[in-house]
């Protein structure tokens, strides 16, 4: 599960030689940045995929099928009703970790996400309490 394709054995330092190579350019003036965290995304063993979309679209039910198993609780309505996250665990490993957040919790997690979503009320965020 670990393994890399041959040709991306050394993704990381071929990149790295070649960040080097362009540091030592003058003339150049290039962001590294966006380079770095892609090839962190690219060589690290795991990576995200997210299924969004809206109530009952069938998000768990592609999930399920996806998996090969009836993971995920699917049903009409408000079925999941909140964030989930989805990770691999060896079968005598596998756990269900529930996390209650308290009113304040949601409160500042939603102030958190309204201004990076361009939510505001006369150029201010919208503020929950
Ligand atoms: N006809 C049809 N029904 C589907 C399909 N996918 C899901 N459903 C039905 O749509 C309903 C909702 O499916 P879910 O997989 O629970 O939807 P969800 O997106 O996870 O919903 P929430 O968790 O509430 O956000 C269920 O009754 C499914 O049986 C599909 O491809 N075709
Ligand atoms: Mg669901």
């Amino acid at each position: 599960m670990t393994s890399l394709v041959s040709q991306c054995s050394n993704l990381a330092d071929n990149v790295n030689n070649i960040l080097s190579i362009l540091a030592q350019e003058a003339n150049l003036t290039i962001d590294t940045n966006v380079i770095e965290v892609s090839l962190k995304k690219a060589i690290a063993p795991k990576f995200e995929i997210v299924f969004a979309g809206a109530f009952s679209a069938g998000k768990s039910m592609l999930i399920n099928a996806l998996l090969e198993r009836e993971l995920l609780y699917s049903a009409e309505g408000h079925a999941t009703g909140t964030e989930c996250h989805i990770e691999y665990a060896e079968p005598e490993a596998e756990k269900v970790v529930l996390t209650f957040l308290s009113e304040q919790e949601i409160t500042e997690q939603a102030n958190a996400i309204y201004p990076l979503l361009g939510i505001f009320i006369k150029g201010e965020p919208i503020p929950l309490i």
